[in-house]
């Protein structure tokens, strides 16, 4: 099994940017080194029973030592990007001046990916909050958005000469609701009234910033990353299609509307007001949807949703016979294309990066070599959905695959590998895996074509 697309398909094109992602919490380790500040994960990982196993982020992939290594790595992958985060504890001290160790690591990182001919995609917040912001009410705190554009002001200041893409946020959805609604996440609260407050303040702070990157980086572009997943109904029956609405209203809906309408789901005023954001000031939906100039968009799975007497919907699994990955989430190629198509067909949209998308499997090594057939037939399937959906005429820019190497998955500490790389978390040793190789071979086969054509 190898990754290939039909001769004639866009994505073919050496315009077409590829990249593998990682963020700043899930590989650095190096949590207490040059200053850094603790985060809102530090803390959770603190806590019994958060984190599977106990894990924490202290060692990580060791990326704070080995990044040289790690740049060479990339390389080997023949990709044309990478997506990495940067860690506002380890940047900004707690009197919200630059710390400039931190920032040190940054600039060497960026611009050996410079020299080594490797875009950067640069995500100034994937979830790791400075604990102290959170010690003062964290995304409930209104004034914390207006901290973060000081930090997007100044961190951008700093590392605008090496930087292509600046994404102000990853996934709200996972910062808000998993972590003020759900509790699954940092810093661990649960109504729905923090959450969806806390996404509010979350897009406001990515509103406030745009300005100040496209002063401080006028050559990069700027936009913001949604994860989705595409909700079915369990069935054909109105109440299941009602919490099939609700899902797709409550998860992806209440991100991009605000984003590109200047609104929220004008359904939840009468379905659901409890999960409408309590303070929203005037002014505030202007500044969330000024234009951006692309939409980051991470999708890994789908999800199927029955009625439930006092809930919106409860989430059950699919009735046919399908296949899932190590982390039980369903392999859903076909949802991906119509996410896509759906979406292009909602709004009016910028071009869209696929910034994330992948598999986690129960990788072993085996002398040496990994043989993760599962993730080489995802990314083969994934990898065409994308080119169906621009096939049907969305415009999609680029495709970055989730993960380059194993890092710690959060939640499912070091339990769940998504890398392309496979890392062996004792001695830090880093073996490219059968996707990796399948990956490296797509895209060389790609420059090969492209440089024919030429
Ligand atoms: O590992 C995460 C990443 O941090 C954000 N998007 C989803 C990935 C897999 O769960």
């Amino acid at each position: 099994m190898s990754i290939k697309l039909p001769q004639t398909s866009l994505m073919l094109a050496s315009t077409f940017t590829y990249g593998v992602a990682t963020a700043a919490f899930q590989i650095e380790g190096a949590n207490n080194t040059d200053g850094r500040l603790e985060s809102i994960w530090d803390r959770f990982c603190k806590q019994p029973g958060k984190v599977k196993n106990s894990d924490d982020g202290s060692l990580a992939c060791d990326h704070y030592n080995l990044w040289q290594e790690d740049i060479q790595l990339i390389q080997s992958l023949s990709v044309d990007a990478y997506r990495l985060s940067i860690s506002w504890p380890r940047v900004i001290k707690q009197n919200g001046t630059i710390n400039p160790l931190g920032v040190r690591f940054y600039k060497q990182l960026l611009s050996a990916l410079k020299e080594a001919k490797i875009q950067t995609f640069v995500t100034l917040y994937h979830w790791d909050l400075p604990q102290h912001l959170e010690d003062r009410g964290g995304w409930l705190n209104r004034e914390n958005s207006f901290k973060f554009r000081e930090y997007a002001d100044l961190i951008s200041t700093e590392l605008a000469d090496y930087v292509d893409s600046w994404a102000t946020f990853n996934e709200p959805f996972c910062a808000a609701i998993l972590g003020y609604e759900q509790g699954i996440h940092a810093p661990g609260l649960a109504e729905p009234k923090y959450g969806r407050q806390a996404a509010h303040h979350i897009l406001l702070a990515h509103g406030l910033a745009l300005p100040v990157l496209r002063k401080n980086a006028p050559n990069a572009q700027v936009g913001i990353v949604l994860n989705m997943n595409k909700s079915y109904a369990a069935s054909e029956k109105a109440e299941d299609l009602f919490a099939e609405l609700m899902r797709e209203t409550l998860d992806n809906q209440f991100f991009i509307e605000p984003l590109i309408k200047a609104q929220y789901p004008q359904i939840l005023k009468t379905a659901a007001p409890e999960y409408l954001p309590a303070m929203v000031l005037e002014g505030d939906m202007e500044i969330i949807s000024q234009p951006i100039d692309f939409l980051g968009l991470n999708y890994y799975t789908c999800n199927h949703n029955a009625f439930h007497p006092t809930d919106l919907f409860s989430n059950v699994k699919n009735s046919q016979e399908v296949e899932y990955t190590d982390i039980d989430w369903e392999v859903a190629p076909h949802a991906f294309e119509e996410l896509l198509i759906n979406l292009h067909k909602q709004y009016d949209l910028p071009p869209i990066y696929i910034t994330e998308n992948g598999a986690a499997c129960a990788d072993t090594l085996v002398n040496d070599e990994v043989d993760d057939e599962q993730r080489v037939r995802y990314l083969h399937d994934h990898i065409n959905a994308v080119n169906n959906a621009i096939d049907a005429g969305v415009d999609i820019r680029g495709y970055f695959a989730w993960s380059l190497m194993d890092n710690f998955e959060w939640a499912e500490g070091y339990s769940k590998r998504f890398g392309l790389v496979y890392v062996d978390y004792t001695t830090q040793k880093r073996t490219i895996k059968r996707s990796g190789k399948a990956y490296r071979d797509f895209l060389l086969n790609r420059k090969h074509l492209s440089e024919q054509k030429t």
